[in-house]
């Protein structure tokens, strides 16, 4: 199959790499060119604009957000225009569901077939092949790329026949990992207040009532306070539960653990700066216990 691969940031690039290691022939394009160039030496294509990565079966698109994902498709050399009549999207950028659902239908007013194929990991489970790949789209279309996904993750889902349900998905996932990072932040500091060590609370409870991976991946991260330099920026996740707030209100859900969480992100964003990780929120409640860092 051919291959386009548009948006080699933290996590494309890790995804990219792997669709060349297993001799698909690929042809990457990013803005900001020089990020291509570890791809190119890895034996991908270098296209030097959005047009020319859509020339083959299939693109893959993983951008920041709405407005850089609705750069990608519109203009007379965007995705719309260049990619042919039967060729797939498969966009694994988390956007908000109004925009998969309008990619839906503007592809298929082109006869252009799409998925939504957003993914769970983080850049080092990109780059090492093991994300979890949630797909929302036409069953045909999912069970032709199917191969595909499977080389970048571990797991393979298919949500539904609507692209979107994909999105909702992943932005559930998202919302939930900030439960779970404030949730771990506040025990950390409660601990550490009564004097055990956030490691070892950390240690004893992924072992026994929460051994799940993300509160392995995160409580280490939380609990040694070391959240540069970013490897999911925390603008990104902030955006993610605006995302979910969004068309939660859309669709008149209330969800005040989530507004509660966003809080928690603007709070990071305005005091910490955009250069951060995401799990910067679960150092928040050691900050507002006055519990200095170690070393500090
Ligand atoms: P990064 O590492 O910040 O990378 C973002 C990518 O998006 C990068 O390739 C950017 O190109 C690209 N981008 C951003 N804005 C635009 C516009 N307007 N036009 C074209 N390309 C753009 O993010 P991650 O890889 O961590 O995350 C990607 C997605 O996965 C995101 O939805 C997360 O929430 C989850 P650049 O290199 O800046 O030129």
């Amino acid at each position: 199959m051919r291959i386009g691969f548009i948006g080699l940031g933290r996590m494309g690039a890790g995804m990219a790499a792997n669709l060349v290691r297993t001799g698909n022939e690929v042809t990457v394009f990013n803005r900001t060119e020089a990020k291509a160039d570890p791809l190119v030496k890895l034996g991908a294509r270098r296209a030097r604009s959005i047009a020319e990565a859509c020339h083959g079966d299939l693109v893959f698109t993983m951008v920041a957000n709405d407005e850089a994902a609705r750069d990608l498709l519109f203009g007379h050399e965007g995705i719309l225009a260049s990619l042919p009549r039967g060729s797939t999207h498969c966009s694994s950028s988390t956007i908000s569901v109004a925009l998969s659902r309008h990619m839906a239908d503007l592809h298929r007013d082109e006869g252009q077939r799409y998925l939504a194929t957003p993914v769970f990991g983080r850049p080092e489970a990109a780059e090492a092949a093991q994300l979890q790949v949630l797909a929302g789209g036409d069953v045909d279309v999912f069970a032709q790329v199917k191969p595909l996904l499977a080389v970048l993750g571990q797991h393979v889902f298919h949500v539904g026949p609507r692209p979107e349900m994909a999105n909702a998905v992943k932005l559930s996932g998202n919302f939930m990992i900030c439960a779970a990072m404030e949730a771990l932040g506040e025990a950390m500091a409660f601990a550490s207040r009564h004097g055990v060590e956030p490691e070892a609370l950390t240690e004893i409870l992924t072992t026994t009532l929460f051994n799940a991976p993300i509160y392995h991946t995160y409580g280490a991260l939380i609990a040694s306070r070391s959240f540069r330099p970013a490897k999911f920026a925390a603008p990104l996740g902030t955006k993610d539960i605006r995302l979910l707030l969004e068309a939660a209100g859309a669709e008149r859900v209330p969800m005040p653990l989530a507004s509660l969480v966003h809080d928690r992100q603007l709070r990071v964003l305005a005091t910490q700066g955009e250069d951060i990780d995401w799990s910067a929120l679960g150092g928040l409640a050691f900050d507002d216990a006055g519990i200095a860092p170690k070393g500090a």
